[in-house]
């Protein structure tokens, strides 16, 4: 760094000429958010003393990615920072206990077919030449209650690692292995779908460049996701990976939890996997 950037009293001064931010008017609470993103910025231009060129190559970087935005916040952790953040707060005002909550990711999307849960629904409706997945379980509250009216958000990945509403081949029809399912008053659910292949980020595209450059990859293991809504429990947002899949324990977007790492037990061209949610209390 130069010597005469060395005191952070230099960075400020410099920052509180060049960011007008000393005006009158505005949104308070963002104005002192922006001071701080500027001043943390400021600091790594310092600190590294990042070159122009380097600079506008990292706002270059930023503006052609901008549509991966949703994939590098996972990759880079911050979605699981946010995670372990909210866990944090949780803790320290007791409330603690439960299925554990892990990263939705930037795939979900609403609105999808909500059906009656009473017999085990079916989630994909595109041909799919793959082993079927059945799953089964419960919702409990934080007494072992059946929860009432819950509904179960379901979404995953098809068998060659692609979602409905985001694949490049255009080969499934909209909400393709995405339910909300209505479930009956004892909290049993059951479904069937195509087991889903993990994800892997687009080749050549913003996150996989980043993830090369950091020396990592973009790989997910096969997972499903789930929102778990009911009146006066909290909402979970959470996801099962599979155990058994070769990036169970290296996953990109750093949504595998203990707890949330069932294997499928395999029997010829089906698998079962056994789940049980439990909620906290709203
Ligand atoms: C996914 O399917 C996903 O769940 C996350 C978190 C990131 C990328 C793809
Ligand atoms: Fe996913």
């Amino acid at each position: 760094m130069p010597a005469n950037f060395a005191s952070t009293e230099t960075v400020q001064k410099l920052l509180d000429r060049a960011s007008g931010l000393d005006v009158e008017g505005g949104n308070p609470r963002l104005k002192a958010i922006m001071r701080d993103l500027l001043q943390a910025t400021a600091d790594i231009i310092v600190k590294h003393d990042i070159s122009e060129s380097e600079f506008w190559q990292a706002a270059r970087y930023l503006a052609d990615g901008a549509g991966e935005i949703g994939l590098i916040i996972p990759g880079i952790g911050l979605e699981h920072f946010l995670d372990l953040y909210m866990d944090a707060k949780d803790a320290e005002a007791g409330l603690t206990g439960g299925t554990p909550r892990t990263i939705e990711g930037p795939l979900y999307v609403a609105g999808a077919p909500l059906v009656d849960g009473t017999t085990e629904v079916d989630l994909t409706s595109d041909p799919d030449d793959t082993d079927t997945l059945h799953m089964t379980g419960t919702v409990t509250g934080p007494d072992g209650e059946p929860v009432q009216d819950v509904i179960l958000h379901v979404w995953h990945a098809n068998s060659q690692g692609w979602y409905s509403h985001f694949d490049p081949t255009r080969e499934q029809t909209p909400f393709n292995n995405r339910r909300r399912i209505k479930l009956p008053a004892d909290g049993r659910y059951a479904f069937r779908s195509k087991m889903p292949h993990g994800y892997s980020v687009p080749p050549g595209g913003a996150t996989d460049v980043l993830m090369q450059a950091l020396g990592r990859h973009g790989n997910r293991p096969a997972h499903v996701h789930f929102f778990v809504e009911a009146p006066g429990y909290r909402t979970l947002t959470t996801q099962i990976n599979f155990g058994d899949d070769p990036f169970a324990a290296d996953d990109f977007a750093f949504g595998t939890r203990e707890g949330l790492l069932p294997v499928p037990s395999r029997q010829g061209d089906t698998a079962h996997i056994a789940f049980d949610f439990r909620l906290q209390r709203a």
